[in-house]
């Protein structure tokens, strides 16, 4: 059994979420999701995401390919949720890649390419772009 860890806020879910989870759980058999909290996103970003933690959480639990998820305090704790949940593999999108090599000591840490063109910004942006009903 091949445990799978990877972290993120996942505001406003898109294709690209989807996509990186899928290819992450193809690393193994179970895969465990760490979504970043409110708290997290205030101080790295300085604001608060679209969707709360609760939501954005059960929003991820939903998926299929998705086996465990839980709230990620801070990014320094990330050796130690490795621990906790057991996990043979890191994987991140490579807007990540070197960040968090630190992590080898405990697992195996691979970087993703991420899917072009979408993000979360962007979504943001093309519905405040459309023509108000
Ligand atoms: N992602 C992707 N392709 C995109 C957009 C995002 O592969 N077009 C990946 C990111 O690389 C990341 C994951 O989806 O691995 C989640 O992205 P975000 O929600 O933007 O997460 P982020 O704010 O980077 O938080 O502890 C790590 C941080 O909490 C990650």
């Amino acid at each position: 059994m091949t445990t799978v860890i990877t972290f993120g806020t996942f505001d406003v879910l898109h294709i690209g979420h989807l996509r990186i989870l899928e290819r992450a759980k193809a690393h193994g058999d179970r895969l465990v999701v760490g979504v970043s909290s409110d708290a997290l996103n205030m101080s790295k970003k300085g604001r608060n995401p679209i969707f709360s933690e609760n939501e954005r959480t059960a929003l991820i639990q939903a998926l299929e390919v998705v086996d465990e998820v839980f709230i990620e305090e801070s990014l320094e704790l990330k050796a130690d949720y490795v621990k906790k949940f057991g996990a043979d593999i890191l994987v991140m999108g490579d807007d990540w890649t070197g960040r968090f090599d630190w992590i080898k000591e405990h697992c195996e840490v691979v970087y993703l390419p991420r899917t072009p063109s979408i993000s979360t910004t962007a979504v943001i942006e093309k519905i405040s772009k459309l023509p108000s009903a």
